[in-house]
């Protein structure tokens, strides 16, 4: 079975749904620190799971037999930003949670880093996996901190621990939480409210970018792909490259010509500003034929206005 912590982020209802329609709504089972909604309790299995309490989540993988863990939960960068502590304790602390109890009981564990583990000195375009590494957002830090130390288990005690670097993940049906990538969601949902929106980066900061189903694609490709195939543990993807004034044209053409964008950088225009505009995602595709959809701003913008328009 699988345990999907974080589950009621912006990514764990997409992996709980795509997950139950093929492996049985019984063997998925969604956890987080929140109480869920009603409807989202009659999808499938839902258990309350603090990653910081060790005993209760040892209990948890016993008790519902997990196999995999797809762990979600984290601090992400402008929450970690405004929360150091939280983020160090969450994303340090309740990984090595995750990883004790991976190794105890031999699960399989795939947790999604970022591509906030790159910095000024990675390379802005094009970024390789094994590019330098040197980030000065705690999310980045405890990021690398994660990958670095799941690649050990690996090594030391033979976990089969698995990882992808998300570029900004950009969903109709979920909202992200504290990110710095979020205004590219934020500006779907003010545009059909208001037809306008105001940017918390500037216009020109050019980011990675990808849609959420590509995301879940692509990461069911890695949790499911056979061990032989895996030449690393942690790999790129890669899909879009937009900055905020690409992405407002693009609206203002499929949308309204006359949407109203305005640019009022904040805080986490510096966190923006020391991330790539587009990874190297070869070896992804080499080892597990990792091959994203929806490849230019056109098809994101036409396929989000069409979802959020049913809403
Ligand atoms: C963030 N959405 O903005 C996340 C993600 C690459 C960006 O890690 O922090």
């Amino acid at each position: 079975r699988v345990l999907i912590t974080g589950g009621l982020g912006q990514l764990g209802m997409a992996f709980a749904r795509n997950l139950r329609a093929i492996y049985g709504s019984d063997n998925v089972i969604l956890s987080d620190i929140k109480q869920p909604s009603d409807d989202v309790r009659s999808l499938g299995p839902y258990i309350y799971l603090d990653i910081l309490n060790y005993a209760l989540m040892e209990k948890a993988v016993e008790e519902c037999r997990i196999d995999w863990v797809i762990h979600l939960s984290a601090v992400l960068s402008a929450l970690g930003e405004k929360n150091p502590k939280l983020a160090l304790d969450v994303n340090i602390n309740g990984f090595q949670n995750i990883l004790e109890v991976s190794k105890e009981h031999n699960l399989r564990l795939l947790t999604p880093s970022t591509m906030g583990v790159f910095s000024v000195h990675s390379g802005k375009t094009n970024t390789p996996d094994f590019a330098v590494m040197r980030p000065d957002t705690i999310y980045g830090i405890s990021k690398i901190h994660m990958e670095l130390m799941g690649e050990y288990y690996n090594k030391k005690y033979n976990l089969d621990f698995r990882s992808l670097r998300y570029p900004g993940i950009i969903s109709a049906d979920s909202q992200p939480g504290g990110g710095t990538t979020d205004y590219a969601v934020d500006i779907f949902h003010s545009a059909i409210k208001t037809n306008s929106y105001s940017c918390f980066l500037k216009k020109d900061t050019s980011l990675a970018m990808m849609y959420l189903d590509d995301c879940i694609e692509g990461t069911l490709k890695l949790l499911t792909a056979p061990e032989e195939s895996l030449k690393q543990r942690v790999y790129n993807i890669n899909a879009i490259t937009f900055s905020p004034e690409e992405l407002a044209q693009e609206i203002k053409k499929q949308w309204s010509p006359d949407f109203k964008i305005e640019y009022k950088p904040d805080f986490r225009q510096h966190i923006a500003d020391t991330w790539p505009n587009s990874l190297d995602d070869s070896n992804a595709r080499r080892d597990w034929n990792f091959d994203p959809k929806i490849r230019s701003t056109e098809q994101l913008v036409s396929i989000m206005l069409s979802k959020l328009n049913k809403n």
